[in-house]
């Protein structure tokens, strides 16, 4: 049986986010709209944990097929920091900040770890994604956002930032999680009609 129509609300105020979600779930047919309300911030020190919280207060006031998204950045040498806290070490110390904290480091190991939520059916899914790799040395590249510049995956050489959207939204965090949200979706067909 196959399913069409599929489509899921995101609650989030990052545009770029948004962008890359539906360029992800393009190939799956998913339609991908902005909710047009804001995710909640809940405090936790995990973003599995956050994402489900968020959802479950939005889905209460959305019903189905709300999706939340929330990304951490873990720095292995900084003991995970600032992970949850990306969004406020991003917008207080910026990129150079957190370049100044490496200072001196020859650890540079780092991962991004991308938590989305959906309800159907009154039921919250959780799905992960990870992409592991390190820190450069200074920002590099033009493309994307938030951490791009200084983020290099696992076997590149090259930032995000440099590698670009194609590139990126093949192997990044996001696109594991949201690939898993996808095949979710497809064969649950919670938020799209069934075919026969
Ligand atoms: P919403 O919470 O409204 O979805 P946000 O930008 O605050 O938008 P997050 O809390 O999930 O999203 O992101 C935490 C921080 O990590 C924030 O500064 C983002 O810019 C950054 N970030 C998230 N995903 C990223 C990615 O794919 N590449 C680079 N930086 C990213």
């Amino acid at each position: 049986m196959a399913c069409r129509g599929v489509r899921i609300r995101v609650a989030t105020r990052n545009a770029h986010k948004l962008a890359e979600i539906a360029e992800i779930l393009r190939p799956y047919g998913i339609q991908v709209e902005a909710l047009g309300a804001e995710k909640v911030e809940v405090q936790d020190d995990d973003v599995a944990n956050i994402a489900r919280r968020a959802a479950e207060i939005l889905c209460s006031q959305h019903g189905d097929c709300v999706v939340v998204e929330d990304t951490g950045l873990y720095i292995k040498s900084l003991g995970g920091f600032p992970g949850p806290y990306a969004e406020y070490a991003y917008r207080t110390v910026g990129l150079r900040g957190i370049l100044r904290l490496l200072e001196g480091s020859r650890d540079r190991e780092a991962a991004f770890r991308c938590a989305v939520a959906v309800c159907v059916g009154g039921s919250v899914h959780v799905f992960i994604g990870e992409a592991r790799g390190w820190i450069a040395r200074e920002p590099r590249g033009s493309a994307g956002f938030g951490y791009d510049p200084v983020f290099v995956p696992e076997g590149e050489s090259r930032t995000y930032a440099e590698l670009g959207g194609l590139v990126k939204n093949r192997v990044s965090h996001r696109a594991r999680a949201f690939t898993a949200l996808a095949k979710f979706l497809l064969e649950s067909c919670k938020c799209g009609e069934r075919t026969t």
